[in-house]
């Protein structure tokens, strides 16, 4: 499955599970902005700190931006001011930018904490600041922005057509992705319906003619000047509206359910393949359809008879563990394209390494992986429950729960296991010297217990006892439990013990062990 599939799929997935939209994230490639068809305003002159470390790139009307993999900005173009406004506020306030918009010169940052800074455009005349933004459009004199509840909202004027500022009830909620065309806005929303609303415009054919096949499992639209695309699910192109330059007839090579990006210009399409392909069709006057040879194009945008796209020559690898208490795996970050790296796991004490998942299968650690796309490689541990001192308890519950020593059976050396501590309710570590030597050391003095004998005294308890008189004999009955867990307790044997001719006056008994 293509990334952009895979994202776009776990994002609806997201949203289905938790009524809410995520902030957004950068594409997962990195590489050189290029561009190409119109350059009236210096477009296609890519500067020299764009042909690396780029995943996204947009332009219009004299201007071009480029977004970095490290979320800052490059600009360039005829319109000098923007470069300057960059850096100036409210921009400078978007330090992690997620997703770039350019319209009739004028800038839109949405960084990944959802906060969206627009330009004007000489229309609409006020600079948009937003928080819990999740996704916007451009368009001729109006912003088209979606919540992170799923609300639309739409601000501007009503420029060049009339209407598209009134957003259709259907378009108000459970909304997923917003887009703007010229003078056009649209959405999908969570089932994958397109809703298109503005003026009547171009005359009986344009954008607002939405086909009955867009009703569900559409992923991407493209609104252009008087024609729009949509992207299915299944990687095929729905295309409706003006088709004066033949901007609708997709070409061949984009017919085999292998479209993954798409972008509709104001007289010509474009759409990007899933083996790294841009295919363009319709007007091509500025010649937007000489596609730069290219090994493998990651992205598309743009407007304005140019075609904006990413080279990618490297992708992102994502590593991550199933649990961060039990271990952790070797960093991630932007690799070259179709270089090998290598992974390594390392389980924290008391945990194993169990197998890499994600694009990885197998437990080999290291492991090498061969980065041709953007990858995902996730460590998994367990439990370590091997028992490498042979003591009856695991590695996992020596190290985590009782804090003992795995490679040794008495891990304070005080006479008592570490399971025969744990059996007695005590933890491995309670030193168990003191009472061993005080019991020792009084087994045979005056003031001896007389019991048993410290080797004895985890396995030996007396059980009833019963010393008798009858008919002037004494006699002492006792018996003898044994058990295997100091639970339950059975009899092995009872005897019973006559004491013959007891005094009259007085007598001591003592029981000890026999010498
Ligand atoms: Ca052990
Ligand atoms: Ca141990
Ligand atoms: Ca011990």
């Amino acid at each position: 499955m293509k990334p952009l599939y895979a994202a776009w799929l776990t994002l609806l997935a997201a949203n289905i599970c938790y009524g809410q939209l995520p902030y957004p994230t950068r594409p997962n490639f990195s590489g050189k902005a290029v561009v190409w068809g119109r350059s009236l305003e210096g477009q296609t002159n890519v500067p020299s700190n764009a042909l690396t470390g780029v995943c996204s790139v947009a332009g219009h009307s004299g201007l071009t931006v480029a977004l970095k993999t490290n979320g800052t900005i490059i600009a360039w173009g005829s319109n000098s001011v923007i470069p300057t406004a960059i850096g100036a506020y409210p921009f400078s306030t978007i330090t992690n930018a997620a997703k770039i918009g350019v319209f009739s010169g004028s800038l839109g940052l949405l960084s990944t904490d959802g906060k969206l800074v627009t330009m004007s455009d000489g229309y609409e005349g006020t600079m948009l600041t937003l928080s819990n933004v999740v996704d916007f459009g451009m368009g001729l004199g109006f912003r088209i922005v979606l919540k992170n509840d799923s609300s639309v909202e739409v601000f501007g004027n009503n420029i060049h057509g009339s209407n598209k500022l009134t957003i259709p009830s259907a378009a108000l909620t459970n909304v997923r992705a917003v887009v703007a065309g010229t003078s056009h806005a649209g959405v999908i929303d969570k089932g994958g319906k397109v809703i298109v609303w503005g003026p009547d415009w171009p005359t009986g054919s344009n954008p607002l003619n939405v086909p009955s096949e867009a009703q569900t499992n559409i992923v991407s639209l493209s609104i252009g000047w008087g024609h729009a695309l949509a992207l299915k699910n299944n990687g095929s192109i729905l295309a409706w509206g003006n088709n004066d330059w033949g901007q609708l007839t997709v070409p061949q090579e984009a017919q085999s359910n292998n479209v993954v990006g798409i972008v509709a210009d104001e007289a010509h399409s474009v759409a990007l393949l899933n083996d790294g392909r841009v295919v363009v069709w319709g007007y091509g006057d500025y010649g937007q359809k000489i596609v730069p040879a290219a090994k493998r194009f990651e992205a598309i945008n743009g407007y304005g008879q140019a075609v904006y796209a990413v080279e990618a020559s490297g992708w992102l690898l994502t590593t991550t563990v199933n649990n961060s208490l039990m271990g952790s795996v070797t960093s991630g970050g932007y690799k070259a394209d179709n270089s090998t790296q290598s992974i390594q796991a390392y389980p924290n004490p008391g945990y194993v390494f169990s197998g890499w998942s994600g694009d990885l299968v197998g437990n080999a650690n290291p492991i090498s992986i061969n980065m041709n796309l953007s990858k995902t490689a996730v460590a998994n541990f367990a439990q370590d429950l091997a028992d490498n001192d042979g003591d009856g308890i695991s590695n996992y519950d020596e190290i985590i729960v009782y804090g003992s020593n795995p490679s040794q059976p008495d891990s304070n050396n005080d006479g008592i296991t570490d399971p025969q501590a744990v059996g007695l309710g005590y933890s491995p570590g309670f030193n168990f010297g003191p009472l061993l030597v005080f019991l020792k050391t009084n087994n045979t003095s005056a003031n001896s217990f007389g019991l048993y004998t410290t080797n004895q005294i985890m396995d030996l308890k007396f059980g009833g006892m019963v010393l008798g008189k009858t008919n002037n004999q004494l006699s002492l009955t006792y018996q003898i439990l044994e058990s295997s867990n100091l639970v339950s307790w059975s009899t092995n044997r009872q005897e019973t013990l006559v004491i013959s001719n007891p005094p009259a006056s007085k007598m001591f008994l003592r029981i000890t062990p026999k010498q």
